[in-house]
């Protein structure tokens, strides 16, 4: 039986880093359901347009009344807020859009939104963030060093393996005199440079069975035509940067490069992809957007994408990229954001659509939200295996 929206709230809430963000919460007859917007850092420039949450207290009121008395259906609800949300969903702001289209999807499946997607077959790898820097703040100018628990046989055996890695992590860090915190994905920061980083990581993944990977997030290190490293004190060319990368790439055996260019060379990655033997992803270049995915799949800019509910504005958005992905070969990763709440949306997109991997963090409760639920749905699904990717 299909339900119907009788009441929709908004709250003021904050996210992980403190910043002010949204929570929605749906009325049904079969009860309240509530999604909250992440927010990020690195953000790209082809991403849905966040508005301040003073402005969408002021608009909402407004809004409010055309939903009311609809039946709680996301491609309905979507289709509204494409209506309503103008350009990049300026007008009501894509934080409060995807919050209301998420909160719509726990609506309509009774807080299981996976079973809408699809069915969950198998689970995803866990990409998790173990030490970092750049915007999320930190010691090193890459902004994510990743470990990917690749031969792990169930989830939950992933989940320990990146909390292991972290552990073994900090304790060395610590023997060393060099841990210095967490940063806003509760990676550790430290005073290690970018490289010794990178040794320390491939040292400790390769005792546990797992590879790495980096989010250089490299538009943050872009400015007119140069890459600076501000703690190696280097900067790069384009040409000089793809040398680099790739030398990266090969060095530590990377499983996994997101973002090695500033979004807009979609030609860098191209070339980095037919060089390397590598999982190759777009963050900031396609920005969770079809239409750039398209440019991306045509150009052989890379092989797989991240998704990241909030940069496409809605979840028929993000459904659509990733059905694009999926049928051209490319990789489908999806992804939380820098600040973050405990809303688990992910969990359910990436196990719904059946994506190989997901960034969701190690530390910190609004990233262990992501894993738990993760886990609670592979219990109910009669604990599948993992995906099939080859690294
Ligand atoms: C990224 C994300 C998440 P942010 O660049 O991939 O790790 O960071 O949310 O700050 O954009
Ligand atoms: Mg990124």
């Amino acid at each position: 039986m299909p339900s119907t929206i009788k009441g929709l709230f908004l709250f003021r809430i904050y996210n992980s880093r403190g910043e002010p963000s949204i929570k929605v919460s749906v009325m049904t007859e079969k009860g309240l359901f509530s999604a909250c917007a992440p927010h990020g850092a690195s953000a790209g420039k082809y991403e849905a347009k966040n508005l301040e949450v003073g402005k969408i207290e002021k608009i909402f009121p407004r809004i409010k009344k055309n939903f009311i008395g609809l039946e709680a259906d996301f491609s309905l609800i979507d289709e509204m807020l494409e209506r309503f949300g103008g350009k990049d969903f300026a007008k009501i702001g894509g934080n409060f859009s995807i919050a209301l289209s998420q909160a719509v999807c726990k609506a309509g499946s009774q807080n299981n939104p996976h079973r809408l997607f699809g069915q969950a077959k198998y689970f995803p790898f866990p990409l998790g963030n173990v030490l970092g820097g750049g915007a999320h703040g930190g010691g090193t100018d890459i902004q994510e060093f990743l470990a990917m628990p690749i031969k792990a046989k169930t989830i939950q055996e992933a989940a320990e393996t990146n909390f292991a890695i972290w552990r073994r992590a900090a304790s060395a860090l610590k023997a060393k005199g060099f841990v210095a915190g967490r940063n806003d994905e509760g990676a550790l920061v430290s005073r290690l440079s970018d490289l010794k980083t990178l040794d320390l990581l491939s040292e400790i993944a390769e005792d546990f069975g797992a590879r790495i990977g980096v989010d250089f997030a490299a538009s943050e290190l872009y400015s007119r035509g140069e890459y600076t490293y501000s703690k190696l004190g280097k900067s790069f060319s384009e040409r000089e940067q793809l040398e680099f990368v790739l030398q990266l790439i090969r060095t530590y055996k990377l499983a996994y490069a997101e973002d090695p260019f500033q979004q807009n060379d979609f030609s860098s990655f191209c070339e980095l992809a037919k060089k390397a033997k590598c999982i190759i992803c777009g963050d900031d270049l396609f920005a969770s957007h079809a239409g750039r995915l398209k440019k991306g799949i045509k150009t052989g800019a890379g092989n797989a994408v991240i998704l990241k509910p909030n940069q496409a504005g809605t979840v028929s958005r993000i459904l659509g990229t990733a059905e694009l992905a999926r049928k051209n070969n490319f990789i489908n990763v999806v992804s939380h954001r820098s600040g973050d709440t405990c809303d688990s949306f992910i969990s359910d997109l990436a196990v719904g659509i059946g994506a190989p991997l997901i960034k969701c963090g190690i530390m910190g409760s609004e990233r262990a939200a992501k894993m738990n639920r993760l886990i609670e749905t592979w219990e109910s699904a009669g604990r599948p295996g993992m995906a099939k990717l080859k690294v």
